[in-house]
C-alpha cells in the first residue's frame, strides 16, 4: 500500500469510559469483544477519507492513540503519559453517561494534555477548575464522546443529553452520544457518521491545509508580486530618465 499522510488524535478519559471498545469501533468497524485493561498507550489506525465525495478526496491514516489510566495520577506518571501528548493533530474526549464524574474529569484530561494544567507558579491545578479562556487560543480540534447510551433510562436522556450539551459547548466542539457495543451509531450516513466524518477532515485540513495553505498562497503571489516590483521599479527608472532628458543641458 503506498504510504499515506497521517494524522495522530489522543482518545483521552477516565479508565471503564469505554475508549478500548469506542476505538475499536472506529478502527474494525466491530464491536470489541473482550475489552482487556490498556496499559500505557495503544495506537490503532483508521482510513479516512478527506472530504469524500469531493474532487479533492484524498484518503489519510487518522491514528488514534488510546492512552491509558487515570487524571489524578501522581505528577511523575502525567510526566511519563506526557511522551503521548507529542504532536498531536486532534482530541476525542470521552466520558461514560451514567458516570458523571467522567465527564467532569474531561477537563482535567483535556488541560493535561493541552499542557495547561501547570499554571505559572508550578503548581498543578488539581481541583479541576475550568477556565474556557484557558481553551481561547486552543487550535486542536476536540471532539466529546459520550458513551453508554443505551443504559440512560428513556425518562433520565434529555437531563443527561442536557448537561453534556453544555460541556461540549465549553470545549468548542462537536459531540455525539451512543452505544460502543451497537455498531448502528456510526452507520453510514447516520447524523454521528457525518459528525465524525467532519472532526477527521478538521483535523487533517489543520494539519495540512491551513498551514500549507499560506505556503501555497506565498508561491502563487510571490512572482506576481516580484513582477509588479519590476514594473515599478522601471517605470519610476523612466521617469527619472525622462525628467533628466527634459532638465538635461
Ligand atoms: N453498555 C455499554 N457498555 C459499554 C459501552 N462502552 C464500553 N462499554 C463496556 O464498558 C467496559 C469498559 O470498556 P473499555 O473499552 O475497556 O473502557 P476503557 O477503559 O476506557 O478503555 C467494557 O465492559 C465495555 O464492554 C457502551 O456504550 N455501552
Ligand atoms: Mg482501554
Amino acid at each position: 500500500m503506498a504510504a499515506l499522510d497521517r494524522v495522530k488524535v489522543l482518545v483521552l478519559g477516565d479508565s471503564g469510559v469505554g475508549k478500548s471498545s469506542l476505538v475499536h469501533l472506529l478502527c474494525q468497524n466491530q464491536v470489541l469483544g473482550n475489552p482487556s485493561w490498556t496499559v500505557g498507550c495503544s495506537v490503532d489506525v483508521r482510513i479516512h477519507d478527506y472530504k469524500e465525495g469531493t474532487p479533492e478526496e484524498k484518503t489519510y491514516y487518522t491514528e488514534l492513540w488510546d492512552v491509558g489510566g487515570s487524571v489524578g495520577s501522581a505528577s511523575s506518571v502525567k510526566s511519563t503519559r506526557a511522551v503521548f501528548y507529542n504532536s498531536v493533530n486532534g482530541i476525542i474526549l470521552v466520558h461514560d453517561l451514567t458516570n458523571k464524574k467522567s465527564s467532569q474529569n474531561l477537563y482535567r484530561w483535556s488541560l493535561e494534555a493541552l499542557n495547561r494544567d501547570v499554571v505559572p507558579t508550578g503548581v498543578l491545578v488539581t481541583n479541576g477548575d475550568y477556565d474556557r479562556e484557558q481553551f481561547a487560543d486552543n487550535q486542536i480540534p476536540l471532539l466529546v464522546i459520550g458513551t453508554k447510551l443505551d443504559q440512560i433510562p428513556e425518562a433520565k436522556r434529555n437531563e443527561v443529553l442536557t448537561r453534556t450539551a453544555f460541556l461540549a459547548e465549553d470545549f468548542n466542539a462537536e459531540e455525539i452520544n451512543l452505544d460502543c457495543t451497537n455498531p448502528r451509531y456510526l452507520a453510514a450516513g447516520s447524523s454521528n457518521a457525518v459528525k465524525l466524518s467532519r472532526f477527521f477532515d478538521k483535523v487533517i485540513e489543520k494539519r495540512y491545509f491551513l498551514r500549507d495553505g499560506n505556503q501555497v498562497c506565498a508561491s502563487f503571489f510571490f512572482p506576481y508580486f516580484s513582477c509588479m516590483v519590476q514594473i515599478v521599479v522601471l517605470l519610476v527608472d523612466k521617469a527619472l530618465s525622462f525628467r533628466v532628458q527634459i532638465l538635461g543641458p
